[in-house]
């Protein structure tokens, strides 16, 4: 088994009915056993054209199920949950990343893990280190919860 990092996000509809929904369908496949869950956290959009707030969140899950086939999975859940294509970055019903595969280092095409920008984003790394503060960073082996506050330090002196 294999302990998998999920990111959800919803800007549309109902954002947290669907959260939930997207956590509910994941965790009745008999493939994936949900284990955590972060709370729900109101977000600020970052990047993308002008849109609603997010609502985010993570999960953990453990599966046998590889990166890629996982991928596929996520993909058809978050067009059964009513995703339609649109601009990147754009709004959506739900999002579901793969931030983070084991400590499996994933370089494809379609497929980048850890997740290429969730070092950057405060709302990924603060539902994350809710529910598992002592995960490193793959390369610098520095704590996640020591780059969330970082991270935040740096918006805070931007401001
Ligand atoms: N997802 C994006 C783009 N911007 N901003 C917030 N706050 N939360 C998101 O989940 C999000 C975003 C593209 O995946
Ligand atoms: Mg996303
Ligand atoms: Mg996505």
């Amino acid at each position: 088994m294999t302990k998998v990092y999920v990111g959800l996000g919803s800007n549309l509809g109902n954002r947290k009915e669907n959260i939930i929904r997207a956590i509910d369908r994941i965790d009745t496949c008999e493939e994936f056993s949900v284990k955590e869950r972060s709370g729900f956290y109101d977000t600020a959009p970052f990047g993308g054209p002008p849109q609603p707030d997010y609502v985010n969140c993570v999960i953990g899950l453990e599966t046998e199920v590889g990166p890629q086939a996982l991928l596929k999975e996520f993909k058809k859940i978050e067009v059964e949950l009513g995703r339609k294509p649109g601009l990147r970055w754009g709004p959506r019903m739900v999002d579901l990343d793969i931030l983070l595969y084991g400590d499996k280092i994933v370089k494809e095409h379609n497929l980048k893990i850890p997740h290429e920008r969730m070092y950057e984003r405060v709302f990924v790394l603060e539902p994350l280190c809710e529910i598992s503060p002592d995960i490193k960073h793959p390369v610098s082996g520095i704590s996640l919860s020591e780059l969330l506050d970082k991270l935040k330090q740096e918006q805070h002196e931007n401001l």
